[in-house]
């Protein structure tokens, strides 16, 4: 039996939106409670795409600030960056080689990230999901909270923990782990197309809302949010390929800590116009707080990086024990 622990990443890309927040850090507040947590800033995952480093810099602390506001307790939790702890890396390489081919091939993620140029790719893009997997597996961490685009990465991690254990006649060695997908959304799709995943990284501010976003411009998106033109259904079946209304309605369930069939019943048959001033005050509410304390903390950076200094070193010592044991069970030394 594995001691119960979790691990989670987010990379420190940009703006973090309403999607990071619904899909992954709001479960990482919750969980703070239950299980011991390890967080990571996985800078190293966001560099397979090129980062201006001063502004991966100011990112790293931005994403720690994003967590603190949003209620994660450093003291409670191990929160540090991907890049200050080796072992990470040194696990992945032996991932690398373990998993196959053809399994990176398969992986969505890296279809839609590389798009039509695939030859151009970084190969880092190519073998992310291996450093996912060894960002987990170095800490055996056996439940990891995430949105439902990660769900093939985390079946990655479950098939190469499965290989290694086999390979290596080690009967679970590592666990299998268990992802946290949230019920209500799982994936928080785009204003602008609700067949598109709500992204950072994507052109129009429009698509997102963002957890530095004030009330006006909250207020402002999700007016103009696309919705279709018929009413809101009193019933969950009345949402069938109406891709941009459940959307909202299930940002609506999500936000307030309600189900989908509370919200049709409280909104059936009723307009747009009307959930969406409710929506937007139900956002507010929750995200500006959030925003305000963000752009406080970031006047304090001495403070963030003590958060990762501190979360970096008791990470490390677990990692460094972990990665011992992987080397002796794979037969290499390591004399330093
Ligand atoms: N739209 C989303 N709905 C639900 N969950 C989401 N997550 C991201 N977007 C959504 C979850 O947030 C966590 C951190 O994700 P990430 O920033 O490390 O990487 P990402 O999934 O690649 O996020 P973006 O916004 O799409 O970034 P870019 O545009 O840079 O690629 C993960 O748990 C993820 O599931």
């Amino acid at each position: 039996m594995h001691k119960k622990r979790v691990f989670s990443g987010v990379q420190p890309t940009g703006n973090l939106h309403l999607g990071n927040y619904l899909g992954a850090i709001k479960n990482f507040v919750d969980l703070q409670n239950k299980f011991e947590c390890v967080y990571c800033i996985v800078d190293l995952h966001a560099i397979t795409n090129h980062q201006d480093p001063k502004e991966l810099k100011s990112n790293i602390l931005e994403t720690v600030a994003s967590f603190i506001a949003s209620g994660l307790s450093s003291e409670k939790n191990i929160i540090f960056n991907q890049a200050s702890v080796a072992a990470h890396s040194e696990l992945a390489w032996i991932f690398n080689c373990v998993a196959r081919i053809g399994w990176m091939n398969r992986m969505t993620q890296f279809k839609e990230k590389a798009g039509t140029n695939k030859e151009n790719a970084s190969v880092g893009l190519l073998v992310y999901p291996n450093l996912m997997a060894a960002d987990i597996l170095i800490y055996k961490a056996t439940h990891v909270p995430v949105g439902e685009d990660q769900k093939q990465h985390l079946e990655l991690t479950r098939d190469i923990a499965k290989k290694f254990n086999n390979d290596f006649k080690c009967d679970n060695y590592f666990p299998i782990v268990e992802p946290l997908i949230p019920k209500e959304i799982s994936r928080v799709m785009s204003l602008r197309d609700g067949m598109k995943k709500m992204s950072k990284s994507e052109d129009s501010d429009q698509s997102r809302i963002n957890l530095k976003d004030d009330k006006d411009l909250i207020d402002q998106k999700i007016k103009k949010a696309k919705t279709d033109n018929n009413s809101i259904p009193s019933e969950i079946i009345g949402l069938k390929n109406r891709h941009e209304a459940t959307n909202l309605i299930s940002i609506y369930a999500s936000i307030n800590g309600i189900e989908v069939a509370k919200v049709l019943k409280e909104f059936g048959g009723k307009n747009f116009s009307t959930f969406k001033s409710k929506l937007s005050e139900s956002l507010i509410e929750r995200i500006c707080p959030i925003g305000s304390e963000i752009k406080k903390l970031l006047k304090d950076k001495n403070y963030l990086n003590k958060i990762l200094e501190k979360g970096s070193k008791k990470a490390d010592i677990i990692a460094k024990n972990n990665l011992k044991e992987i080397y002796e069970i794979i037969g290499l030394t390591k004399f330093t």
